[in-house]
């Protein structure tokens, strides 16, 4: 109670919040809120992971709060703000539960050209849920518990908080404060809203009565920790799934039921089940472009049924029959209690289709995914990790080819294994790979990125060897961002010159030997056979480990069918 306490600092009490949230790992770049550090030392078990960049610690953070569903928390001062609100981006777009703190201006020395000094608070913006200024030590606990409970209610997302002083110096002052936390808000999700029977039971019969229905699983399902329920709901109505990207391990890809990613980075089948459907039943998705292919799987005006925890995503893109306000396992569980499983066998027709469409595209797709040849054909990396990925795994995928790779030939084998990817961002999943591997220590993570995406970061990995973070990073490495070969073949009419490389192009490396230099160990792959070897000694390695994997440039992922 106010009026009744000793005096303590800003800093006893945040790093005492922090404890007391379960935070167990901070990632930063010095120097900020350096009270707090010391007080986290001597009065809490929190590491404080001090990176190579605000940019690859907001990536670790966020790779922590995916892997975890608890908040991940990163920092700066007031000169790396912006470097830090840059790796906000990604984890807004994923509605990822990212808290970020950094230093800001005193209202003392403002707009007198202070050293390293701009006002930073306008760029978190567009990349936050919550962007806000602590100015008197006294607001510290109110708005860190506001930023909890702002980052992982709703649809989660990133939350920024300044502290006043570069350094945000503010935690040295004192006064009476609490350090109390709101357990509930440790984690996402707080809350499961239970939906309104009488939507649940339109959304149902419309569904019951569909002979062609399908499910699009986004990552509203992989926050409301639904996969359950989904596959259940599914297999008792005998509804096909599709997920998005972010939704991916919603389903296991081996399961009959599922038809893989839908969208732009996809695979055949989930965009042809998709577009053969005569219902689609959206679950925790924004039907953003990435998913629905820019709207064209499905075509808008498609009949579809929407079910999400946000009220703003009912309807954004695709006009309803039926809408649904509920967590998303809280309405599975819902429609599958009054399911009606008479009416599935309306649907032996399309899941017969669906079944071929599954083994058209594995017949379409094995002289790659099996390949032989050397150098090695990127499909066959993504088929040896279906088989040789731990069951209890979580899997962290860059963007760019590496995301079409993965998201269309790569297949999670059981409800136990995770997923998670860049929702944009070259050079994302090896830093959030390190996030995700401090969060679960005891789950194997293996990181796969391309070489343009490995470079990005790649400083990080004396920081996993420093703090024994023992992620395992397969490096799809071709010696180009080769994505850009097509685009760049376009933008010269046909087929680009051979100086057009330049753009897109880079020296030979091998990055196992980098890795080894840096303390990690390094692997180098130039023969498919030796894949799952390599991944089997990374992963008994228990210390960070990077396989370098020589791959063909002129390899290029298949792109979406609409
Ligand atoms: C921050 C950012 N900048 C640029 C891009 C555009 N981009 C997408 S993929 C790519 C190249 C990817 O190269 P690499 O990681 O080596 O994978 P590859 O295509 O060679 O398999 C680029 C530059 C991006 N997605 N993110
Ligand atoms: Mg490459």
């Amino acid at each position: 109670m106010l009026g009744h306490n000793v005096k303590r600092t800003g800093a006893e009490v945040l790093a005492d919040m922090l404890a007391g949230y379960g935070v167990t790992h901070v990632f930063m770049v010095p120097a900020v809120l350096r009270r707090t550090f010391a007080e986290m030392e001597r009065r809490t078990k929190i590491a404080r992971v001090h990176c190579h960049g605000e940019k690859s610690a907001a990536y670790m953070a966020d790779g922590y709060a995916r892997a975890s569903g608890k908040p991940g928390v990163c920092m700066a001062q007031v000169i790396g703000a912006l470097n830090l609100a840059a790796g906000l981006r990604d984890a807004y777009l994923a509605h990822s539960p990212v808290i970020a703190f950094s230093g800001g201006r005193d209202p003392k020395t403002k707009f007198r050209k202070v050293y390293q000094e701009v006002d930073d608070v306008p760029a978190f913006e567009p990349v936050t849920k919550m962007n806000a200024t602590i100015d008197d030590v006294s607001r510290i606990p109110d708005m860190v518990r506001q930023a909890f409970r702002t980052s992982v209610t709703g649809a989660p997302g990133p939350v920024h908080l300044q502290f006043r002083g570069n350094e945000g110096q503010l935690d040295v002052e004192e006064a009476e404060m609490e350090a109390l936390v709101e357990a509930q808000f440790a984690r996402v999700p707080p809350f499961r809203p239970v939906p309104d029977a009488s939507a649940v039971k339109t959304a149902l019969d419309l569904l019951q009565k569909a002979e062609r229905p399908i499910i699009v699983a986004g990552g509203g399902v992989r926050a409301s920790g639904a996969g359950k329920e989904l596959v259940a709901f599914a297999e008792t109505l005998q509804i096909p799934v599709a997920t998005s990207l972010n939704g991916k391990d919603s389903i296991p890809g081996i399961h009959p039921l599922s038809v893989g990613v839908v969208g732009s980075y996809s695979r055949e089948s989930a965009n042809r089940a998709v577009n053969r459907a005569d219902l689609i039943c959206f679950i925790g998705s924004e039907t953003g472009g990435m998913t629905t292919h820019f709207w064209t799987v499905p075509a808008i005006g498609t009949p579809a049924i929407q079910i999400d925890i946000a009220p703003e995503a009912l309807g954004r893109n695709y006009p309803l029959q039926a809408t649904v306000l509920g967590d998303a396992k809280t309405v599975l569980a819902a429609m599958l209690a009054n399911a009606d499983k008479a009416s599935a066998k309306k649907r032996d027709a399309w899941i017969k289709e669906i079944a071929a469409l599954r083994s058209e595209w594995t017949a379409k797709y094995r002289a790659d995914l099996e390949s032989d040849a050397v150098p090695i054909h990127p499909a066959r990396i993504c088929h040896e990790l279906t088989q040789h990925v731990p069951d209890d795994a979580i899997v962290v995928v860059d963007t760019g080819h590496a995301g079409m790779w993965m998201g269309g030939m790569y297949d999670l084998r059981a409800p136990t294994q995770s997923y998670i990817r860049s929702a944009g961002h070259l050079g994302w999943a090896f830093a959030a790979g390190i996030g995700a591997k401090a969060a679960c220590p005891q789950r194997p993570v293996v990181v796969f990125t391309g070489d343009a995406g490995f470079w990005y970061h790649i400083a990080e990995i004396e920081t996993a060897v420093r703090w024994n973070i023992a992620s395992v990073t397969i490096v799809n490495n071709n010696g180009g961002g080769n994505q850009s070969k097509r685009g760049f073949d376009r933008a010269y009419g046909g087929e680009q010159t051979q100086k057009a490389r330049e753009l897109w192009t880079y020296n030979p490396m091998n990055f196992a030997k980098l890795a080894e230099d840096m303390g990690a160990l390094g692997i180098r792959v130039e023969r498919p056979e030796e894949i799952a070897a390599a991944l089997k000694q990374a992963l008994a390695a228990k210390r960070p480990a990077v396989i370098d994997i020589a791959t063909d440039i002129e390899a290029l992922a298949p792109t979406a069918v609409s």
